[in-house]
């Protein structure tokens, strides 16, 4: 496992910091966001460290698509992958980013607007 010595989601990975657990794969976890912005609203991530979405894609073939699953996954099992849903990977402190361990933000229960802020 490639961790990051004081990275919150490499400890919640580590389950050294308590998370709500959804859905767990040998490579991917995903656990409900502390401060939800939809009914569902729940972080998937690789259970190794990379900064971003691009870091991610770059490093391993293959953990980028085990993500995407496991965000659909997540959305199968919360019910909201045929009424439709978002995955947003913020990238960059510009993009909102504030965790610097790749996340996908599953959302869904509401009406999405688009453009988002
Ligand atoms: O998203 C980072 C997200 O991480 C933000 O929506 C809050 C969430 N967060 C922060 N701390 C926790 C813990 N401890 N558990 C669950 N969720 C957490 P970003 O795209 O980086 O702005």
């Amino acid at each position: 496992m490639v961790s990051e010595a004081d990275c919150l989601f490499c400890r919640i990975v580590a389950k050294e910091i308590p998370a709500e657990i959804v859905y767990e794969t040998d490579r991917a976890l995903a656990f409900r966001d502390v401060n939800p912005q939809a009914p569902t609203h729940v972080l998937v991530v690789p259970k190794d460290h990379h900064r971003d979405a691009a870091a991610l894609a770059a490093a391993d073939h293959g953990l980028a698509d085990e993500v995407i699953k496991a965000a659909h996954e997540v959305a199968l099992r919360e019910g909201i992958a045929e009424s439709g849903y978002r995955l947003v990977f913020n990238t960059g402190p510009g993009a909102g980013q504030t965790v610097f361990h790749v996340h996908g933000h599953v959302l869904g229960g509401r009406d999405l607007r688009w453009p988002p802020g």
